[in-house]
């Protein structure tokens, strides 16, 4: 649940993307990366910008993907998610350890998002920023599915839709066919080419890109079917050839992929590969932990010594079709659950949206929930920092946990999202997400582990990723007291309008919200 989290420019960018991808075939992770590059280059102008809350400058947005420690997906069938109501009884007890069984014999390739310099024969790169004059060896594992090789001259990325001033183009180097992209001025620039298959894979493959730029590189992909944030890399700001390595968690199929710099930068690529990797799964031993606060919603009405309903309209900024209301209709409570309803009345949307009253920080904080999948609807489970009266949001902090909206990222896809100053809006850090079939009709549980060092997302008792603390109050908000929301949006930003329109009714269901240490 992004407060505030995006930009007139990125809901302008996203319309005339939605126009675009007719013409392209490509949707929201060109908008994405293409406004992360127009936030980029704002920054470099209008840094103080972040002070406003409604300001989108995401330079969050870099330094978390390296703070995200992929250790899994979850490639398993959602049908075996537990149906049981406690879900105490994980049957594995794997401890909440960090360390990675990882088979492979590709062990760095395989467990670390990262980049690391190539050989090359650039004995002051950085004095080279235009062309390399060496290529990097790069031996391609076997059973990759490649993508790019110049070495092979194997290319599967056509039709590249170049957005904005930007140029493609194929520049030989050490008698090989590399790929050039290039950027002028403006915002708005980005490459995003077709692949000339679907490429399948499991869930916590690893991306794999030789490229020869500075730190000003991004690059994204494009699930087979849903959008997906992009992917941005950071390094040290010296051009040379780099390995770049990104997990791929959540996703399962890839037919586009797209890259974007900073203005008036270049870059070059000679191979693109994907290295299939099955996803690790580590679940939580809860026998360790007691509850500390919890509703069970058993009895016939919400109770009000537990939550606080949080009345308006217009979702405080994110453009909800909603109005919030403590009337009771939107929180009906029978049968052990709670059902948060949306509907209209009279050409106006009924919804609630619910707090907490208690305030804690750490522990193992989970709901297990029916999650409307309706196009238009935004569901979320979600935290805010207790101090938000005082320094206002993102300062506050901000911890999601769940959170759907099937127009704007596919249908069936649950994810967690942590904002603060250093990463908000559109730049919040992902922890991890899940796409679910059966994500209304059954039982399932989202949850984070939280404690003074990280936060780690959980879906259906399955870790996924870690954002560790920086020690910063920019980027780590996250040591004070936070309390639990719970709501149903109707369009916005997230949610879609458009979609919202041919929407009657939604409802959110969940069983029970528990919080241990
Ligand atoms: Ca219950």
């Amino acid at each position: 649940m992004k407060l505030k989290n995006i930009t007139l420019k990125k809901t302008k960018l996203l319309i005339i993307l939605i126009a675009a991808s007719l013409m392209f075939s490509f949707t929201y992770v060109s908008c994405d990366i293409a406004s992360a590059s127009a936030d980029e280059a704002n920054l470099e102008s209008d840094d103080i910008s972040n002070d406003t809350d409604n300001g989108d400058s995401n330079n969050g947005n870099d330094s978390g993907t390296d703070n995200v420690s992929n250790t899994n997906g979850d490639s398993e069938t959602d049908s075996e998610s537990n149906d049981d109501s406690d879900s105490e009884t994980d049957g594995e007890s794997n401890d909440d350890s960090d360390s990675e069984t990882d088979g492979s014999s590709e062990e760095s390739l395989i467990t670390d998002d990262s980049v690391s310099p190539l050989a090359s024969s650039n004995t002051n790169p950085s004095s080279n920023p235009a062309f390399p004059e060496t290529r990097a060896t790069v031996s391609i594992p076997e059973g990759a599915l490649v993508i790019f090789d110049s070495d092979k001259g194997i290319d599967k990325i056509n039709n590249t839709a170049i957005w904005g001033n930007a140029t493609l183009s194929n520049v030989t180097v050490d008698g090989k066919t590399v790929k050039k992209y290039e950027l002028g001025s403006g915002n708005d620039k980005a490459f995003v080419g077709n692949l000339t298959e679907t490429f399948n894979f499991p869930e916590a493959s690893i991306i794999y890109l030789s490229v020869y730029a500075n730190n000003n590189f991004k690059f994204a992909y494009h699930p087979g079917e849903n959008g997906d944030i992009p992917q941005t890399v950071k390094w040290e700001d010296s051009w040379d050839w780099y390995s770049v390595l990104k997990t791929m968690t959540g996703e399962s199929s890839m037919n586009s992929i797209a890259f974007s710099s900073d203005s008036n930068q270049v870059f070059y690529i000679d191979h693109i590969y994907i290295v299939p990797h099955e996803p690790v799964i580590e679940t939580i031993n809860l026998n360790d932990y007691e509850i500390v606060w919890q509703d069970e919603f058993d009895g016939t009405s919400l109770d009000t010594s537990k939550w606080k309903y949080e009345t308006g309209a217009s979702g405080w900024g994110n453009n909800e079709l909603q109005n919030y209301i403590d009337d009771g209709r939107t929180t009906v409570v029978n049968n052990g659950t709670l059902k948060i309803k949306a509907f209209k009345e009279n050409d106006e949307w009924k919804s609630a949206r619910i707090n907490s009253k208690t305030n804690l920080k750490y522990g193992y904080i989970e709901a297990r929930m029916k999650i409307t999948d309706k196009k238009g609807a935004w569901p979320a489970f979600w935290m805010l920092g207790e101090n938000i009266g005082n320094v206002s949001w993102p300062d506050c902090g901000e911890i999601d946990i769940m959170e759907n909206a099937p127009s704007t990222f596919g249908d069936g896809k649950v994810f967690g999202t942590l904002h603060a100053r250093g990463h908000h809006g559109g730049a919040g850090i992902s922890i991890g997400s899940k796409t679910i079939e059966n994500l209304s009709s059954e039982w399932h549980t989202c949850a984070v582990l939280w404690t003074e060092e990280k936060i780690t997302l959980y879906i259906d008792g399955v870790k996924k990723n870690s954002y560790n603390s920086d020690g910063t109050t920019e980027n780590w908000p996250y040591n004070q007291n936070f309390y639990i929301l719970l709501n149903l949006a109707i369009g916005g930003d997230l949610g879609n309008t458009n979609d919202a329109a041919s929407l009657t009714d939604a409802q959110f269901e969940i069983d029970y919200v528990r919080w241990y240490q």
